[in-house]
């Protein structure tokens, strides 16, 4: 039989959207369900982002689950960017007076999560078949099972926070929903090892044999990245090929000081950019990656989820609280607008630092010319530096 629930929002997906829409609507007396089909060890291993910007960093204090975050997350004044071996440090602090933050979004949800249950919030992990239905109604509905039970979750509100590959969005219907798109030919090998980092900050490299980024988790363990084809295989990628790859495109400067060793993760991302619009449909609301996926170039895809988050909690308050619809009906406007130009700027750095199968000889100049601008113009690193550290909410 099943059994039906009622909430105020149910909110789908307890990544990082999720978890912090959860925590912000908590924080102002608004209950919600969350339901994942992931359990959550899973949701707390998956590697994914590693860059903070303050604004995040200010959303996740606001929520309560900032004290770890400030304790050991690393703050970052700057970073650089390669050329064929010549080099160039985006100042951001000296540039724009503020920074970034690494911590990973692993810790992130762990932090969330202890939070969320600590409250004893009603969670519904390793859920399947979840349907959203009735997004119209003035009572949406998302139906699931959960450990062999049909169960039905009746709400004023869905926020579909199901990442790219969720029901939510899908659940729109095709002649309102618009999706724009750009699939990249190339994909990200990123390892993980515990080793210190090869330097203190992040390194972008651009090299004639692709892209290489060497970030980092702590002091003690590395994150690095390297292009390479969608389709290649992980098992012809042994440790001891991605470190002479990864020493060969960061130059041998900083292959000098490159400390490594047996990789404990390792796997292939695709990159792309996509954009679903509008962010609204009915009682429906999409945040995160379920609307937008950005190339991870320019550190942005967790940092988005978490403004739109604080458009969709600030919404969600003013509804109840003071009975003020104007945020509901103008969120889809107001995050489609900030999303487009994080859209702009990931797609800018992804374009510049990648090395293009069928890029002409005229494209690969180009590449050049924009490195050596922002090398030699303070607007244009000022330009990279405002969209690295974050643009304002709205
Ligand atoms: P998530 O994290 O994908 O969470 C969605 C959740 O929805 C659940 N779900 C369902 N639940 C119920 N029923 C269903 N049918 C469901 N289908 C899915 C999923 O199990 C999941 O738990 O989306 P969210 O919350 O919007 O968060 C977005 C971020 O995770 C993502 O944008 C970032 O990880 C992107 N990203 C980076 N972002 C940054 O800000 N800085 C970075 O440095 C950065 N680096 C990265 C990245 C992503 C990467 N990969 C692998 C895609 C590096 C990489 C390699
Ligand atoms: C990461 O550390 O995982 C990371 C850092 C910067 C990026 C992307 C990923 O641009």
């Amino acid at each position: 039989m099943t059994r039906t629930l009622r909430t105020q929002v149910a909110v789908i997906g307890a990544g990082p959207a999720g978890l912090l829409l959860s925590q912000l609507l908590a924080g102002a007396g608004i209950e919600t369900v969350v339901i994942d089909r992931k359990d959550r060890a899973y949701i707390e291993g998956r590697i994914r982002a590693g860059v903070l910007e303050q604004g995040t960093v200010d959303a996740l204090s606001e929520a309560g689950v900032g004290d770890r975050l400030r304790r050991e997350g690393l703050v970052h004044d700057g970073f650089d960017l390669c050329f064929d071996g010549d080099r160039h440090r985006i100042d951001l602090r000296a540039l724009t007076g503020k920074s970034v933050t690494v911590y990973g979004q692993t810790e992130v949800t762990k932090d969330l999560f202890q939070r969320r249950f600590a409250q004893a919030q009603q969670f519904f992990l390793g859920v399947s078949d979840t349907r959203p239905e009735g997004l119209k109604d003035a009572r949406p509905r998302v139906h699931f099972t959960h450990e062999g039970r049909g169960i039905t979750v009746e709400a004023d509100f869905i926020a579909g926070c199901d990442g790219f590959h969720g029901p939510a969005r899908q659940s729109i219907p095709p002649e309102v929903l618009r999706t724009f798109e750009r699939v990249y030919p190339f994909g990200w090998l990123g390892i993980m090892v515990e080793k210190p980092p090869v330097s203190h900050e992040l390194i972008y490299a651009n090299h004639a044999r692709g892209f290489a980024l060497a970030s980092m988790r702590s002091q003690t363990r590395s994150r690095y990245y390297l292009q390479c084809g969608v389709q290649e295989n992980i098992a012809d990628w042994p440790d001891e090929r991605f470190w002479e790859e990864l020493s060969l495109r960061l130059g041998p400067d900083t292959a000098a000081s490159l400390q490594t060793g047996a990789s404990f993760e390792k796997s292939i991302a695709p990159l792309r950019s996509f954009v679903a619009e509008p962010m609204r449909y009915g009682n429906l609301f999409l945040a995160g990656d379920a609307a937008h996926i950005v190339p991870p170039t320019g550190a942005k895809g967790l940092n988005l989820a978490v403004a739109d988050v604080q458009l969709l909690s600030r919404a969600l308050i003013a509804h109840y609280r003071d009975n003020n619809d104007h945020y509901i009906d103008t969120y889809s406007q107001t995050v489609l607008s900030r999303v487009w130009k994080v859209e702009r700027f990931s797609w800018q750095l992804s374009t510049l630092m990648h090395q293009f199968p069928d890029n002409s000889p005229f494209e690969q100049r180009m590449q050049r010319a924009e490195f050596d601008y922002i090398a030699g113009s303070e607007a244009a690193a000022r330009s990279i530096a405002e969209n690295y550290v974050g643009l304002p909410l709205e």
